[in-house]
């Protein structure tokens, strides 16, 4: 007689921005254009968080992206696998790169299907010809550049604009909770992913090197205060206060949080009280972008930067 199901488990909840500088300035095979380097900190914190990753036994990631735009509805991978040419439709010049990702369908039919229970409008991607997003591909390459585990993506609903900032934050924790529930059931180890960027004004031009540091800043000082004002939270392990500021941080700083990600893996995560492990804070055209980590297990939780 087979034995009861373990219960599955969230092992990790990652919040990795996707700026598509990291990847070109990184120069890996996959990606056409080539660089001579640049945002360091940002890409030094993610091989130090890729390498925590790689001690870490862990089935899937799961990964909410603001770059899979969803007009009705949450939408979920639901092919084995997608291959193709992934080309950056703001910076093409620095990003056009040759992916080939398997799926974990059997998780994402179950967060479908749990979150359809939730009456959250849900719906599997069956095109096997859909063009997954660079925001999936920009975050799952910095932090598993062996693209050695299954992804599932998850769409960001523009619920944020149909409605309001405060509409967004009530259905990302719903759908939060219903992802947490529907990897439960599946018995498996995930890794979480939130793929965004903090404060989001950036530039409207591009330097004529797009890796020229000396040009490099924040776009203004309140959006670095912003900021600051999260991670600092984030070490305070304040998760619960960060969510409950999220629209007015996401109105006012334009913030990329604006498409759900960090509100829907805190819910998953239930909250965390504990103190984020942060590996990096730097600024790409602009914007604000943090690297950081939630642990749930107490013994390998550290405090990184
Ligand atoms: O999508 C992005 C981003 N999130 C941040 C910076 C620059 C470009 O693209
Ligand atoms: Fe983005």
């Amino acid at each position: 007689m087979e034995g009861a199901m373990t219960k599955g488990e969230i092992v990790l909840g990652c919040l990795a921005p996707h700026p598509p500088h990291l990847v070109y300035a990184e120069n890996p095979e996959q990606n056409e254009p080539i660089s001579e380097g640049g945002w360091e900190t940002l890409r030094w914190g993610y091989a130090k968080l890729a390498r925590k990753l790689k001690t870490i036994d862990y089935d899937a990631m799961v990964i909410l992206t603001p770059h899979w735009q969803t007009y009705i509805g949450t939408h979920f991978l639901g092919c084995d696998a997608f291959k193709s040419l992934s080309v950056d439709p703001i910076f093409p010049n620095l990003f056009r790169y040759h992916y080939d990702l398997k799926v974990d369908v059997a998780l994402s039919e179950k967060m479908c299907e749990i979150a359809k229970e939730a009456g959250i409008i849900s719906k599997m991607m069956r095109n096997p010809d859909f063009r997954v997003d660079y925001g999936t591909i920009t975050s799952c390459h910095l932090l598993n550049p062996n693209w050695d585990k299954p992804v599932v993506t998850v769409s960001s609903n523009r619920n944020r604009h149909y409605y309001s900032v405060e509409v967004m934050n009530e259905q990302a924790i719903a759908l939060g909770n219903a992802c947490r529930k529907a990897i439960e059931e599946s018995g498996k180890k995930v890794v979480l992913i939130a793929s965004h960027s903090l404060s989001h004004r950036h530039f409207t031009t591009e330097a004529p090197l797009p890796e020229d540091m000396s040009l490099e800043h924040i776009y203004n000082h309140s959006q670095y205060v912003w900021d600051m004002r999260l991670v600092e939270l984030m070490r305070q392990g304040e998760m619960e206060q960060i969510i409950d500021l999220m629209p007015e941080f996401t109105e006012q700083t334009i913030a990329e949080t604006e498409g759900g990600g960090l509100t829907w893996m805190m819910a998953a995560m239930g909250m965390p009280n504990y103190p984020a492990e942060i590996y990096g804070y730097q600024s790409v055209i602009g914007t604000g972008n943090v690297i950081a980590c939630w642990d749930p297990n107490e013994n390998t939780r550290e405090v990184v930067l």
